[in-house]
């Protein structure tokens, strides 16, 4: 039936962009979750809104599996075809349709790379916030399915605060024009803050509107070196305390440092036990003060290093260290999961705690980093033995649940930024009750009724 659809699809729009070869269908099988590969039947590449209508309509009427695609950088499955059907691509949709500075927004197709809409509006001295560490391959469809967050979330938020309309098309090929393109706005519900983050479950977007706002002028990084992890949390927690507005507040742990340091641009100090790594931005007059203040609070608790960026070359270098986290662990090790909790603040040191309980419990590696202001912690367990050994599985399975457990625990959540998709579906249930989840489900087959839109994702 896929085939026949594919069939339809290739006619209408050209066999060029309807991918049916079993190698070329191989990347459209996989992204960042290391959760397998699981090939559609066919991948089509749309280039326009009346595609992705005529794909949904198509589908919709035989049937057919969607599975709604960006360029591929989720870390939870989300776009993995995990039911088979079609592939519905937007990475040729690459158009940034308007920037405009008096009404402080940007319109985009979905397949806008994050980094490029950055360097286009910081071209007309304005800012777009959200900055996951793909930025320079995630595209802003794939942003706004999983309401990516970065970095820079800690003062700016994810994407869904920068996200002021979306148009969708639903399963079916009906297409609405949600939202508003206004700084300020409370008509009807809120079904843009809906969609995003919806991970692709609830329609395809083909246009996206978003806010921005004037560039900072000034831009001050600081690096800070703990004696340990431990430390390095509390210390997140004593910037924050003294009322600084980081727009960057990063740890990285002994482990992920190693990892990271080989390949690394920036030279990490050899006794560094874990880091913290805080960004400011405003008025550049100050700045330089307030960034020594906030080392000197570091200091207090136990800094042996407090280096400073000392220009932009300088500080890329720190931040392409820091977004070479995932590639140097995975690169490292046979396996690498990735998890993305979020603990209130004050219980980053005691969440530390319990990983290294947990890693040794189970007898596994593990590396930590993340969004620490945000208690968003990123914690890759990682192994180098074979993990479909029954046995291995198994230890890899106690200790991602001993995690959530423990996130759980201490009043978090599972997920701070990479979705749900298929990774965190199980667990769903340990964090929300049968009813919230009941309502969802609901909510999915309102829009979805025959759930043939990224069909297996987020619920079991
Ligand atoms: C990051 O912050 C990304 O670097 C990836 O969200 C995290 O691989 C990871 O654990
Ligand atoms: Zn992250």
């Amino acid at each position: 039936m896929a085939v026949d659809v594919a069939e339809l699809l290739s006619r209408e729009l050209g066999g060029d962009r309807v991918l049916r070869a079993p190698e070329a269908l191989e990347p459209y099988g996989r992204d960042e979750s290391g959760r397998g590969v699981f090939p559609p039947d066919a991948a089509v590449l749309c280039e326009s809104r009346a595609e992705i209508e005529l794909v949904l309509r198509l589908a919709s009427e035989h049937g057919i599996p969607v599975t709604p695609r960006g360029t591929g950088t989720g870390m939870t499955g989300g776009a993995l075809p995990v039911r088979g059907g079609l592939v519905l691509s937007t990475e040729r949709m690459k158009k940034i349709v308007d920037i405009s500075v008096d009404d402080r927004i940007a319109i985009v197709e979905p397949g806008v790379i994050n980094a490029d809409l950055q360097a286009a509006v910081e071209a007309e001295s304005m800012f777009y916030a959200p900055d996951p560490a793909s930025l320079a391959m995630c595209s802003m469809g794939g942003n706004v399915a999983e309401n990516a967050g970065g970095p820079r979330a800690f003062k700016y938020g994810v994407t869904r605060d920068w996200t002021l309309g979306l148009v969708v098309t639903l399963m079916g090929g009906e297409t609405l024009r949600l939202g508003r393109k206004t700084p300020k706005g409370v008509t009807g519900y809120d079904l843009t803050a809906l969609f995003v983050g919806s991970e692709g479950t609830f329609g395809v977007t083909s246009e996206i509107t978003v806010k921005l706002v004037g560039r900072p002028e000034g831009v001050g990084t600081l690096v800070a070196i703990m004696p340990d992890a431990a430390s390095a949390g509390r210390a997140v927690s004593a910037v924050v305390r003294k009322g600084y507005r980081p727009r960057a507040l990063e740890l990285m742990d002994r482990a992920t440092i190693e990892h990271v340091r080989p390949k690394a641009a920036f030279t990490f100090p050899a006794n560094a036990g874990s880091l913290v790594l805080i960004e400011l931005d405003g008025e550049p007059e100050g700045m330089e003060a307030s960034l020594l203040r906030c080392g000197g609070v570091c200091e207090e608790l136990g800094a042996t290093d407090v280096i400073i960026a000392r220009d932009d070359a300088d500080r890329e270098r720190l931040w392409s260290a820091r977004r070479s986290c995932s590639r140097a662990l995975r690169e490292a090790h046979a396996f690498k999961l990735s998890e993305d909790i979020v603990v209130p603040p004050g219980s980053i040191a005691e969440m530390l705690a319990r990983i290294d309980g947990i890693a040794a419990k189970e007898r596994l590696m593990t590396a930590t980093f993340g969004h620490a202001g945000d208690g968003n912690l990123h914690v890759n367990v990682l192994t180098d033995e074979n993990h479909r050994d029954a046995a291995v599985a198994a230890r890899i399975d106690a200790a991602l649940g001993g995690v959530f457990r423990a996130a759980l625990d201490l009043g978090g959540t599972l997920s701070g930024e990479h979705g749900i998709g298929i990774s965190k579906a199980r667990y769903m249930a340990w964090e929300q009750s049968a009813e919230v989840i009941g309502w969802q489900r609901r909510l999915k087959r309102l829009w979805d009724p025959q759930e043939l839109l990224n069909p297996g994702k987020i619920f079991t």
